[in-house]
């Protein structure tokens, strides 16, 4: 007897995925909310410093984001926005502790869960533990155990792919469920801004906008060829996301091995001072990632990309593991330094921390640390 496998095949490579995308709402303030119920239905915003000096917040409740206090911002800025706005102190041993508990929830349905923060995941659900089908019902069961276990809400985003599932759990938050079938991906990515496809950057953007590419409809008139022409390799990858095309796999077992920032300028920097604010800015961003994921790192590298596209790296070890501001940037500058500077025009700074092991945040005298320094 023959066995027809063809049919088979193409039935494995036509079927469809199922994505949830869930990312927790107000992550670190909610949980300060829940713990402490002062808190509950006031501005807070966790990381920021009470004197308003020097400290920035790692996120806002949603009444503080009311009056426009976002992540990353100053505490000064903070301030003068709300009057009242609460800073928190930031408890990563408490986070990280909720984060394993979230994913031991994701863990009765799948085994596919790729983490992307302490508060955010990608699961594939295409064939589920508990054999219930569909995916917008274990979003909903996901958002219903995280609510009666662990008292926090959580938005997800269901579709066929990371992309768009990760797009649709920010379309409805808090506490939201969006679901985008494939019959409604083409439209939803002609509507969708260029700086939201995943891989545009500032700079990339900014180059679209000028060639009066502003949507997902004006990107979708360039042929594959002239994408990659304008943007380079990524062109090929936008050429397929625009058309809701993401093939990228939730990959279960993906550490993160380093934690990293760049900045690609709109002209080559020349001026040493330019270098350092350039400097200053990615420090800060790096920091924020370190944040988010509670790591340190052993080893910093700073990478330099001149104006003739050659690449070099510098890196520097630590004998345990680093996280604050001040040692990233100061180190960051200092390796600047060590590389021949002179009649060098800088068109990228990147800085990265690796060599993780397992050093987490978990010690209070961690987060001590990072209050020391205005956090
Ligand atoms: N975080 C941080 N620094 C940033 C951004 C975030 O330390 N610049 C931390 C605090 C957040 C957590 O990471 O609580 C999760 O990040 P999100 O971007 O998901 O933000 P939130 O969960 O706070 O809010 P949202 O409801 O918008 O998801
Ligand atoms: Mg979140």
């Amino acid at each position: 007897m023959r066995i027809d496998t063809t049919q088979y095949s193409m039935e494995k490579v036509n079927k469809q995925r199922k994505i949830i995308h869930i990312d927790m709402d107000a992550f670190y303030a909610s949980i300060e909310q829940r713990d402490n119920p002062q808190y509950k239905g006031k501005p807070i915003a966790v990381g920021g410093s009470p004197e308003g000096r020097g400290g920035v917040v790692a996120t806002a409740s949603y009444e503080a984001r009311k009056f426009g206090i976002r992540s990353a911002m100053s505490s000064k800025q903070a301030l003068q926005l709300c009057a009242d706005v609460i800073f928190v102190r930031p408890r990563f041993e408490v986070y990280k502790e909720v984060s394993q508990r979230i994913r031991a929830i994701f863990q009765r349905y799948t085994d596919l869960i790729e983490p992307l923060s302490l508060d955010e995941a990608f699961l594939d659900v295409s064939e589920d533990k508990q054999h219930i089908g569909s995916a917008i019902e274990i979003a909903r069961l996901i958002k219903q155990a995280i609510k009666d276990e662990l008292q926090l809400t959580a938005s997800a985003g269901v579709s066929i792919n990371k992309f768009v599932a990760k797009i649709a759990s920010d379309m409805d938050k808090p506490d939201g469920l969006t679901f985008i079938g494939p019959s409604r991906i083409g439209a939803f990515m002609e509507s969708l801004v260029v700086e939201k496809f995943f891989g545009v950057g500032k700079v990339t953007a900014a180059k679209m906008k000028k060639m009066g590419l502003f949507t997902g409809a004006d990107l979708k008139k360039l042929t594959e060829a002239e994408l990659t022409k304008h943007f380079g390799k990524p062109g090929k990858f936008y050429y397929k996301i625009v058309r809701g095309i993401d093939d990228r796999e939730v990959q279960p077992h993906r550490e993160t091995k380093s934690i990293s920032a760049e900045d690609t300028f709109p002209y080559d920097l020349k001026e040493l001072d330019e270098m350092y604010e350039a400097l200053d800015k990615i420090a800060a961003i790096v920091h924020d990632r370190l944040f988010r994921h509670g790591l340190k790192g052993r080893t910093i590298t700073l990478k330099i990309k001149y104006h003739d596209f050659k690449q070099v790296t510098r890196s520097q070890s630590f004998s345990s593991g680093v996280s604050d501001l001040e040692t990233i940037t100061a180190t960051a500058k200092k390796l600047m330094e060590a590389t021949d500077l002179e009649d060098k025009k800088i068109r990228l700074l990147g800085i990265s921390l690796s060599n993780f092991g397992d050093v987490m945040v978990k010690k209070s005298k961690d987060v001590s640390d990072q209050l020391a320094l205005g956090l």
